[in-house]
């Protein structure tokens, strides 16, 4: 074989894989890409013991738009999980209760919102929606 010939198959070895790399990514329907693999997160924000006082137990969350976040109060405090905003909300709930985060379909993913209890305006934290 000729140095001129072992370039050229060089040459096709290398055009045939880029082939079978891009492959999947044509015939991968464009949904199949994002939305298919998105995660419709179940998750949870909390509300400890004296968080009038010391915060939500949870001060960063993670949400998706078609998912779940479940605000929990684990305090004899009534307290909420809200957007300052009024992209989202709870309402006031006391000891051992849930509420379901509602709103979640209004934000967009990859942003950062801030949330915060209506009555204990010290107690704040961040939303971050995934998808
Ligand atoms: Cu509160």
């Amino acid at each position: 074989m000729t140095r001129h010939a072992g370039t050229a198959l060089r040459g096709i070895a290398i055009a045939i894989t880029a082939t079978a790399l891009a492959l999947p990514l044509l015939i991968m329907p464009r949904s199949t890409a994002a939305s298919d693999l998105a995660v419709k997160l179940h998750t949870y924000a909390i509300a400890g013991p004296e968080a009038q006082f010391a915060g939500y137990l949870t001060r960063e969350v993670l949400a998706s738009r078609s998912g779940t976040l479940t605000f929990v109060n684990e305090d004899i405090v009534q307290h909420d999980f809200n957007s300052p905003t009024g992209l989202f909300w709870t309402p006031l709930i006391g000891l051992n209760k849930t509420a379901t985060v509602q709103g979640l379909q209004n934000l967009h993913a990859g942003v950062r919102y801030p949330f915060f209890c209506s009555i204990h305006p010290g107690m704040t934290g961040t939303l971050v929606v995934i998808n």
